[in-house]
């Protein structure tokens, strides 16, 4: 048996609720050593992970590691959300009893990590004094290294946010148990993961993967859906899959934040990481504030809406980086960031790393290649042409190392925020942008968006589905419940943001091609947005929102066909009254949601249907 309290002792981890759930899991879990860690114990975990061949050298401070190749992206079917009260049951968030789902839990937890470690990893999803620093501290017991070294530069990690709590027993407990990965009939009816998060008792138990958003618990599972049950059980803020970030005009001196949720893989960390596009000089300084994760409350003391960025660290996709889409995100992961990737391509001779869409072609010669599950490249049978690296493949690096992240994206006030958008991959019937001033319709809007699903989850990719403001996979109670919260909290606000729908992935059915070019040009429908916020341009009135005219949008420079512009600025009348059908068959799974809601459904679907088609 492990000594516990003399390695709590020796870490000066003085907590006594913390001390007493360490001891708890150590014991069910059967692990052979106890390690507090911090983030200052990077460099000495980094060395130990190398010499034990969890993760290999990939250039100067760089680091690679695999994942078990059934065991690459979230599973949305085996994530749970339990509590003691069934009215928290939703439609997506897999609603189960805490009392049927803690045994199955503790049963298949019991012994998983002897002759393993288990890492104690206490961290805070916010910057240090934010007015909801009480809902963000926690403790990540994991039997993973690599998930340490991945918290680490996702989150703040050290005793010290667990030490002072103003209530020293209010901080999520996150347990992680990797499991024996070989053997849990991953994708068959005998599939033993479980990822649940028991939101009434703020404790998370996942069981059986060891990769991204199913065992870096501080970010999705509290950051996200334990955050956004706490949100609403307390009446006080939002937590949502939003991006965060400023745009300044340096014109006018004015600074604008905008924050929004698109589906994961749509589009949130390109978004925020951004640069202006060349063609409009150097008039809009783009900052990053967060690119995964806000949480919005409204400031009393002014009557605005305010939001932040829980995370300290980018879990980026890394499909179709690179320095024409993405140069913001290169810089963060070069030689020297510390940045860790998993899943991509590696050569173990040369420390190099590739993936679909760094280079237009890959490597030319081969030697030393191997793709993303460890097989070489050059024994590939003649024809065989998958991605070298897996779709979900990803980097880690923290905020500090994103060249354009605000000066102030620590400030535990937070920033005002001036507009929320909405978005996805639709392949048809949505416009470039279209701005809604009204808070319901803003929120109908986000309760109704849908998109094709991507490969940040298992089994999905491509299907066309409802993904309510995004925050589908994580949604932690019912869904009218939810958007009741949202008019609630957003409408305490004397002065509201503006809302608005983006799209920048319809395609012409012809030849498939993106009719928006997309990534650094999107900011050209932010611009018009802000424009349209300040009253500086009017749009043209359609059923579903406020439409840029051809003129009120910035195009300088824009490389786009008449015809496609045409297209993304214009509704598709028949297609969107269909669009209605399926959109009251949706809404009409939701208990209690609100009148608000359903009565801005009647008037765009009245609006259409007295539009001339
Ligand atoms: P999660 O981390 O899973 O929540 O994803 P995310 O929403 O942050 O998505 P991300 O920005 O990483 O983009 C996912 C994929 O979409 C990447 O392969 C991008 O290259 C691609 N993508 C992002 N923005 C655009 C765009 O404007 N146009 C096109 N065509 N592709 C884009
Ligand atoms: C997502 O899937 O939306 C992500 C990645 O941000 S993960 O952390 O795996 O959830
Ligand atoms: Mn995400």
């Amino acid at each position: 048996m492990v000594d516990v309290e003399k390695v709590l002792d020796e870490a000066g981890l003085k907590n006594e609720f913390v001390r007493e759930y360490v001891a708890h899991w150590a014991e069910i879990t059967g692990a052979d050593r106890v390690e507090v860690v911090s983030a200052a114990d990077d460099a000495r975990l980094l060395k130990e992970a190398v010499d034990a061949g969890e993760l290999e050298p990939a250039g100067d401070g760089l680091y690679y590691s695999r994942s078990y190749y059934k065991d690459t992206a979230r599973s949305e079917e085996r994530t749970i959300v339990a509590t003691n009260n069934p009215a928290d049951k939703g439609v997506y968030n897999n609603w189960r009893p805490a009392s049927e789902m803690k045994p199955m839990l503790v049963e298949r937890m019991t012994g998983a990590s002897k002759g393993k470690t288990m890492y104690v990893i206490p961290y805070l999803m916010s910057p240090p004094g934010s007015p909801l620093e009480a809902y963000a501290a926690g403790v990540e017991l994991t039997d993973s290294r690599t998930v340490v070294l991945h918290m680490i530069r996702m989150a703040r990690v050290g005793a010290q946010y667990v030490d002072n709590l103003a209530d020293p027993n209010h901080f999520v407990r996150a347990v992680h148990v990797t499991g024996d990965l070989e053997n849990l009939g991953q994708g068959t009816p005998d599939d033993q993961r479980y990822f649940v998060t028991v939101a009434d008792e703020r404790t998370i138990l996942h069981f059986g993967s060891s990769y991204g958003g199913n065992a870096l618990l501080g970010k999705i599972a509290h950051g996200l859906r334990q955050a956004c049950y706490d949100g609403w059980a307390s009446k006080a803020f939002l937590a949502e899959q939003f991006m965060l970030l400023g745009i300044t005009d340096k014109v006018t001196g004015e600074k604008y934040n905008i924050c929004g949720g698109f589906p994961s893989a749509s589009g949130k960390t390109n978004l925020a990481m951004t640069l202006a596009p060349d063609a409009l000089g150097d008039r809009y300084v783009v900052e990053f504030y967060g690119d995964d994760i806000a949480w919005l409350w409204v400031n009393p003391d002014d009557g605005k809406v305010y939001g932040m960025n829980p995370e300290f660290g980018v879990f980026g996709v890394a499909k179709d980086t690179n320095e024409k889409t993405n140069p913001t995100a290169l810089d963060a992961i070069q030689p020297g960031s510390g940045a860790l990737f998993t899943n991509v391509a590696y050569n173990a001779d040369t420390h190099e790393v590739w993936w679909e869409g760094k280079t237009k072609e890959p490597p030319a010669d081969v030697t030393g290649w191997r793709d993303w599950k460890g097989n070489l490249i050059s024994e590939r049978e003649p024809g065989d042409d998958s991605p070298w690296a897996h779709p979900n493949s990803r980097f880690t690096t923290t905020l500090a190392n994103v060249p354009n992240v605000a000066k102030d994206f620590e400030d535990p006030a937070g920033v005002r925020i001036d507009a929320i958008i909405f978005g996805g991959r639709t392949s048809d019937r949505e416009p470039l942008v279209r701005g809604i001033k009204d808070l319901a319709e803003g929120v109908y809007d986000g309760l109704t968006l849908g998109a094709e699903a991507t490969f940040a989850a298992e089994g999905v990719d491509g299907q066309l589905r409802y993904d309510p403001m995004s925050m589908r996979p994580f949604m932690a109670y019912g869904e009218g419940d939810y958007a009741r919260h949202w008019i609630d909290v957003i409408g305490a606000a004397t002065e509201q943001p503006i809302f608005a729908h983006v799209n920048w992935f319809q395609r012409d059915p012809d030849d498939g091609h993106f009719r928006w070019p997309g990534y650094r040009e999107n900011l050209r429908a932010l611009l018009w947005l802000i424009d349209l916020k300040n009253g500086k341009v009017s749009g043209r009135e359609t059923p579903v929102g406020i439409l840029p005219t051809r003129d009120e949008l910035h195009l300088e420079g824009l490389e786009i066909s008449d015809e496609d512009l045409d297209v993304l600025l214009t509704i598709d009348v028949e297609r969107w009254r269909q669009e209605m059908g399926f959109r009251e068959a949706h809404l009409k799974q939701f208990d209690r949601l609100p009148e608000e809601i359903w009565e801005a459904h009647r008037r765009v679907a009245e609006a259409l249907e007295a539009e001339e088609a």
